[in-house]
C-alpha cells in the first residue's frame, strides 16, 4: 500500500534532515508523527519513527549537559544572518548594537560592560538580519563559549576604537581569534585551510571617528588593511556610516534576493526569496518544496533576462532582484 505522505509530512523531514543538534531533531521528529497519515500503507514508517524518537531521547539523557556560560553563548540564529560584533573593551560596541538593532545593551565609559551575548534584529530593505553585541575579547582569557560562538555566526563586525591606536588592537584581535583557530577575511574568495580551522568573513569598522585627530588614525589603519577587509570609518554615537554599514554587512554575506510571482499576479516585494549568489532557477524551485523541483518545467524571468518574461532553464543563473514565474 502506498505511504501517500503529505507535503506537511515532507516538510518536517526535510527540517529533520537539516537538524543539527539532538533537540532540533526530537522536535522536527516529534512535527513528523503528528502530521504522517495514519494508514496501513504508513504502518512501518511509523514504527520506524518511533525507534528513532527512543533512541535520540536516549542520546539526550547520555549527553552531558553543557556549562551554564556556554549556553548563555549559544545564540540562536534569527533572520537572514547572524552578525556578531567584536572588539576589545570600551570600543564602542554596544553603542552600535544599541543604535543598529530594536534591542539595547547596556553602554558605559567603562571597560568590560558587556557580560554577556545579547542579540537584537537590524533592518535592511526588505530583510531581517541579527546582530550580536558581544562581551570584550582579552588576550589572556578567551570565556569558553566564545569558540563556538564565533564560528556558528556568519560574519563577524570588528571594531576598533579610533582614540587609540587601531592598528595594534586589530593585531590583538588577530591573534585572539588565531588562538581560536579561526582566521578571517574579507575581500576575494575563502582560503583554504587546515582541519579544524575555520574562515569567518569580516568588516573592520573604527569607531569614535568624531573624535579630533581619530580620522589620521583611521587612515593609517585603513592603509594597513584595505586590500584583505572591507573597511569603514563610524561613529557609532553620532550615528555616521551606519546605513553605509547596513550594506557593507548585506554585499559580505553573498546572498542576492529574488521575487516569485504567479502567472498574471505581481510579485510581493515585501518577501524576498534569499539565495546564495550563484544560486539557479532550480534553487527557488526548491527553496519553495522540494517536489516543486521535481515538477518544474521552466520558468520565465523579469530582470536579468533578455527580456521581460523571458523564458530560461531550470539551470538558469539569477541576479539580484530578478522576479520569477515558475512554471509545473
Ligand atoms: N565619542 C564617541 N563615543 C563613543 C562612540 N561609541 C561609543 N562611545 C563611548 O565609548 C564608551 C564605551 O561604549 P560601549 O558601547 O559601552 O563599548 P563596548 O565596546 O560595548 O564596551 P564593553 O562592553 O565594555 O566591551 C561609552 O562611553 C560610549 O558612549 C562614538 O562613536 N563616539
Ligand atoms: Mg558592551
Amino acid at each position: 500500500m502506498p505511504a501517500n505522505l503529505t507535503p506537511d509530512y515532507l516538510e518536517a523531514e526535510a527540517k529533520f534532515k537539516q537538524a543539527k543538534t539532538t533537540e532540533e531533531k526530537i522536535r522536527a521528529l516529534e512535527i513528523m508523527m503528528a502530521v504522517i497519515p495514519k494508514h496501513k500503507g504508513t504502518e512501518k514508517i511509523r514504527a520506524q519513527l518511533k525507534s528513532r524518537m527512543a533512541k535520540l531521547k536516549e542520546e539526550l539523557q547520555r549527553k552531558p549537559t553543557i556549562g551554564k556560560v556556554e549556553q548563555a553563548f549559544y545564540i540562536k540564529k534569527e533572520g537572514t544572518a547572524q552578525i556578531l560584533l567584536l572588539g576589545l573593551p570600551n570600543t564602542g560596541k554596544s553603542t552600535l548594537f544599541s543604535k543598529m538593532t530594536n534591542a539595547f545593551s547596556e553602554v558605559a565609559d567603562y571597560p568590560f560592560t558587556t557580560q554577556k551575548p545579547i542579540p537584537g534584529m537590524m533592518k535592511f530593505e526588505n530583510l531581517q538580519i541579527q546582530l550580536v553585541d558581544t562581551p570584550p575579547i582579552q588576550l589572556d582569557h578567551v570565556e569558553p563559549g566564545y569558540s563556538n560562538l564565533l564560528r556558528n555566526a556568519d560574519a563577524l563586525l570588528l571594531v576598533v576604537d579610533l582614540t587609540e591606536d587601531p592598528i595594534f588592537q586589530m593585531e590583538i584581535l588577530l591573534e585572539v581569534l588565531k588562538e581560536m583557530r579561526i582566521r578571517v577575511g574579507g575581500r576575494g574568495a575563502a582560503p583554504s585551510l587546515e582541519v579544524g580551522w575555520a574562515y569567518l568573513k569580516a568588516i573592520l569598522l573604527g569607531n569614535k571617528c568624531d573624535f579630533k585627530n581619530a580620522m589620521a588614525r583611521y587612515r593609517a589603519f585603513e592603509a594597513q588593511f584595505k586590500e584583505t577587509f572591507p573597511i569603514l570609518p563610524i561613529s557609532a554615537k553620532e550615528g555616521m556610516n551606519v546605513e553605509e554599514l547596513k550594506r557593507e554587512v548585506y554585499q559580505i554575506l553573498g546572498i542576492i534576493r529574488v521575487y516569485t510571482k504567479a502567472p498574471g499576479g505581481d510579485p510581493d516585494l515585501s518577501e524576498p526569496v534569499v539565495l546564495k549568489r550563484g544560486s539557479t532557477v532550480e534553487d527557488v524551485a526548491l527553496s519553495i518544496h522540494k517536489d516543486f523541483l521535481k515538477k518544474l518545467r521552466y520558468a520565465r524571468i523579469w530582470g536579468s533576462g533578455k527580456f521581460d518574461g523571458q523564458m530560461v532553464k531550470r539551470d538558469y543563473p539569477l541576479s539580484e532582484g530578478d522576479v520569477i514565474e515558475l512554471h509545473i
